[in-house]
């Protein structure tokens, strides 16, 4: 395989442990805990990994190293660092013992399910040492919560002797890495579940886990597009940039890419839900940023737009909860069939309420029709396929001509759209990424060799210095709560929306007005992996600003 020369002198990085796991290590243990929310219910569903402590590693005799077979499943979308994830999994289980194995179920959790898997060997890890991607094993949104799915796994997990399970996966499937380890610990099967938290989107973290990881690396892609970007607008002068960031539901990114670039206008959903704004009030603002800017001379700027938008708009949501509602089969809990989708449409049509019905046929087309169909395996609507871009330029567009109209704008008005979504998924971890993915790995192995079972594991401390970052374990069930999913209560954990009090946004709001009437654009440039620390080994502004 032809590499490229980055990627020859990328795979020699040995990427940074804190100090606390470079020695044997044993478990301190915290008081018990309590989930976030619901606590009876959660407790009742989860009676086996209830309540455990928050662990944290500290330098001591380590108790079992004894050799341990180890499986691990990539799950869901791919983030910037799972490779080191199964790197530093596959180094801390042969430092527990060289007779350890580690092997890899094959596309995600189906491959537990499907007896997919092949046996993670040194050379094989080797190739895949600080690259970006989940090629290794590949990834897959098959969802784990069926107990028919759970039986198939231990049939697989016992025929290779596997003592414990790694699901590397954001918050949908670690609540089934919870659920999957309560029911093996419930059946006594003897096999443990530690989950690790990935997601690009950055909606994974609580007070126990700073950031999920590939968060930073993808924003620091998204960055330097954006500020390229920027360069080419303030050269041209005569584009306005209509940029969708990826992030399903939480504006974490186009956030943390504002915070990075600096932009005229960046849209934050939890924004536009809490002041109970309409489509055409978001439209409104910006198109009234543009006619100031046009006022000024410059017929020109950059537009961020969360992935996630449509979503919160309130009306919007309201609909799409309807939507939930009616497209479950209430007999099966599962997605109701359709031969075709104008037959969906007609059903959907139907069977909703005539203000949702309403708010459905007030929206464009294209969107209404996405709204209807595709859900994702965990009932999500797929708004990654819903050109927000293009329906916001071309409503700012038409409202410009009837602000043209009034007298209200004078100037020209000439869109570009770009969806970076994909782009950012794969690339090769950042050093802050490498580091802390390695680390989680790692530590992984530390929490199966202390027997723990239903927990994620943690990395603290991680504006500092690696050396002093802090190890651990948080039980999984501490992060979790009731919530209404495809038409049921179910226990999830909690997602990290946005906090509009939370110094991130804040600090955002004190400069938004001076980014948008000014050209106040930050070029941030290519993710840098070699040379001066200041500038290869920084974690994110949201990050900084949050631990500050
Ligand atoms: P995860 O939550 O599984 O990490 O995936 C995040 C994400 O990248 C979202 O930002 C995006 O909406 C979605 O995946 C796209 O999914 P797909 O890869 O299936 O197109």
């Amino acid at each position: 395989m032809v590499k490229s020369a980055l990627q020859i002198a990328r795979a020699s990085y040995q990427p940074k442990l804190p100090k606390a796991l470079k020695s044997s290590v044993v478990a301190r243990e915290g008081e018990p805990t309590k989930s976030v929310g619901d606590q009876d219910k959660i407790r009742e569903l989860f009676p086996n990994t209830y309540g455990l402590p928050v662990i944290e590693f500290v330098p001591g005799e380590a108790h079992n190293q004894e050799p341990i077979n180890v499986g691990v499943i990539l799950s869901g979308g791919q983030a910037p660092g799972g490779h080191n994830v199964i790197s530093g999994l596959f180094d801390g289980v042969k430092s527990i013992n060289p007779n350890s194995k580690l092997y890899g179920f094959i596309l995600g959790p189906g491959g537990l399910v499907d007896h997919n898997y092949m046996e993670l060997t040194s050379d094989i890890i080797d190739e895949y040492r600080n690259t970006g991607g989940f090629d290794i094993i590949g990834s897959g949104r098959t969802k784990l919560e069926k107990v028919e799915q759970f039986e198939k796994g231990i049939e697989i997990l016992r025929e290779l002797n596997i003592k414990a399970l790694v699901i590397i996966g954001g918050d949908d499937s670690n609540t089934n890495a919870c659920v999957l380890a309560e029911y093996y610990a419930a059946k006594k099967y003897g096999v443990q579940v530690i989950g690790c938290p990935k997601t690009i989107d950055g909606d994974l973290k609580n007070e126990q886990i700073e950031t999920s990881f590939g968060f930073d690396t993808a924003c620091k892609t998204y960055s330097e597009l954006i500020g390229n970007i920027q360069r080419d607008c303030n050269s041209a002068r005569k584009y306005w940039h209509f940029i969708k960031l990826m992030g399903r539901s939480a504006s974490h990114i186009a956030l943390e890419c504002a915070l990075q670039t600096q932009p005229n206008i960046c849209l934050v959903s939890e924004e536009v839900e809490h002041k109970n704004m309409s489509l055409d009030d978001v439209v409104c603002y910006i198109a009234d940023i543009v006619a100031t800017r046009a006022a000024d001379g410059n017929n020109f700027g950059t537009v961020l737009i969360p992935e996630g938008l449509i979503e919160f708009i309130p009306a919007i949501k309201k609909l799409i909860r309807e939507l939930n509602e009616v497209l479950t089969d209430p007999a099966t809990g599962e997605s109701r069939e359709f031969t075709n989708a104008d037959e969906q449409i007609a059903f959907v049509k139907g069977n909703i309420s005539s203000d949702n019905l309403a708010v459905l046929e007030s929206l464009p087309e294209d969107v209404a029709r996405q709204l209807c169909l595709d859900r994702d395996p965990h009932g999500n609507v797929q708004v990654s396929l819903i050109e927000t871009e293009k329906l916001l330029s071309r409503m700012v567009a038409n409202r410009l001509k009837t602000m043209k109209a009034e007298g209200k704008y004078v100037g020209k008005f000439s869109a570009q759209h770009h969806f970076f979504g994909y782009e950012g998924r794969c690339a090769a971890p950042s050093n802050y990424d490498a580091d802390y993915c390695y680390s989680l790995g790692y530590n992984a192995s530390r929490l199966i060799a202390e027997g723990k079972t239903g927990y994620m594991s943690i990395i603290k401390n991680t504006t500092a210095p690696a050396e002093e970052w802090i190890a651990g374990g948080v039980p999984i069930t501490m992060m979790m709560n009731i919530e209404r999913r495809n038409g049921a209560d179910k226990p999830v954990i909690r997602k990290a929306l946005v906090e509009l009090d939370g110094a991130p946004f804040r600090y955002f709001v004190a400069h938004r007005e001076e980014w948008a009437r000014q050209t106040s654009y930050v070029y941030p440039g290519p993710i840098q992996y070699f040379g001066p620390t200041e500038v290869c080994d920084q974690c994110t502004k949201t990050l900084k600003l949050e631990q500050s």
